[in-house]
């Protein structure tokens, strides 16, 4: 399907969690499209997928898909990305990369279009989107740090099952479904598909998001750490992350501790801040029992922000609450968003 103005625009993992989402939010973005190619595996090779009312024939991801193409939004895994992305780049297109095969490389800007969209300037036809969990941390954190300073950061997660894509979510709805009847299932996703274990999620929380490193913390524990480091260009911000699995279908929720560069700030003026700041919807009245949840944040592009209290114990110290939909905001929303970017900043040509 070509049409005479936009953009020339591959997706790579178009049936995917995440590309499914990025195609949604192209759409009720109205992003200009020129021409579409969607990628995916051999195995979708010549299946159908409707966008904007035309019907598209999945194509399966190879170096020649990139000719001609202007935008690619990349979310196949990290070693799709590391074979294709620096093809597409060589053919002249722009890479928005969701994963995170790119993400702490020195030449490619990691990108939260609130907190640092300036660094896309420095792009080498790659730009990366970061993790789901940092993404939705850091737009609550910008704004406290540029007024107050931020010294240390300990966060805990709660993350929903579709952050580890479709056959995720499908195995928490096949073992509730199993629970709930008294048959027998046998768990073979979670928590990481290629791990020697996997363990229920229906009913259950698993402390383990992607693969134990040898420090003892997890490759989503570590993401959070040093993406959060580089987005705020705070490469000595003290921060600690444990990241933990419910049975959430979307959603990724996180209770964040933080430690500010003064010492006379009250849970007023912070409200007042973040309420006002990009991105963020502040729900934060405990009188009316109103604070967010994965359940309400569905389907939508902000970063939820509540419960925000003074540590009992120090006048720098502050909780918060922190919810978005991981698969809008934490992905494709953040990746349409630096592409809107591009095009704003003249930078999409
Ligand atoms: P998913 O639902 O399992 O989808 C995987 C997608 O990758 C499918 O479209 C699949 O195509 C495609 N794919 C698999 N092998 C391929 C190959 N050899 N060549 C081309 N395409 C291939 O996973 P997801 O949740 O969408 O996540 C996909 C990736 O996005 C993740 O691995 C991760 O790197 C990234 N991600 C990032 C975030 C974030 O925090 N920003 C969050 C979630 C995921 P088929 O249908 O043909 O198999
Ligand atoms: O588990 C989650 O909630 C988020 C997962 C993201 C993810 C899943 C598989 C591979 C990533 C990511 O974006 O960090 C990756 C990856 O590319 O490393």
């Amino acid at each position: 399907m070509e049409t005479s103005s936009g953009y020339h625009v591959a997706v790579v993992g178009a049936t995917g969690a995440v590309g499914q989402q990025m195609l949604q939010t192209l759409q009720e973005r109205s992003f200009p499209i020129a021409s579409l190619k969607l990628l995916a595996s051999a195995r979708s090779a010549g299946k159908k997928i409707m966008f904007n009312g035309s019907e598209y024939t999945l194509e399966e991801a190879r170096p020649e898909s990139f000719e001609g193409v202007q935008l690619a939004l990349f979310s196949a895994g990290g070693s799709i990305s590391k074979k294709l992305a620096p093809e597409a780049v060589k053919r002249g297109a722009i890479v928005v990369d969701n994963t995170s095969a790119y993400r702490m490389d020195g030449r490619t800007p990691l990108v939260v279009p609130e907190v640092n969209e300036e660094d896309l300037r420095n792009h080498n036809g790659i730009i990366a989107n970061p993790n789901c969990s940092t993404i939705q941390m850091v737009v609550a954190l910008e704004p406290i740090r540029k007024k107050y300073g931020l010294k240390k950061v300990i966060v805990s997660t709660y993350q929903a099952v579709s952050g580890a894509g479709a056959s995720a979510i499908n195995e928490l709805k096949d073992q509730s479904r199993a629970i709930l009847d008294n048959k027998d299932y046998t768990p073979e996703v979670l928590p990481v598909a290629g791990d020697e274990k996997h363990y229920p999620i229906a009913f259950n929380a698993i402390p383990q998001i992607d693969k134990f490193q040898e420090n003892g913390y997890t490759f989503e524990e570590m993401k959070m750490i040093n993406e959060t480091k580089k987005i705020m260009h705070m490469e000595k911000l003290e921060v600690s992350a444990t990241c933990v699995r419910l049975p959430v279908e979307t959603g990724h929720s996180e209770s964040i501790y933080i430690e500010i560069d003064q010492d006379n700030v009250n849970v007023e003026e912070l409200k007042n801040l973040l309420k006002d700041s990009p991105g963020i919807v502040l729900e934060d009245d405990p009188a009316n029992q109103v604070y967010p949840m994965p359940a309400h944040c569905v389907g939508k592009r902000d970063v939820f922000v509540g419960r925000i209290r003074q540590d009992l114990d120090r006048p720098y110290g502050f909780h918060l609450w922190v919810v978005s939909d991981n698969l809008l905001k934490g992905a494709a929303w953040n990746s349409v968003q630096i592409v809107e970017s591009l095009v704003k900043l003249g930078m999409l040509k």
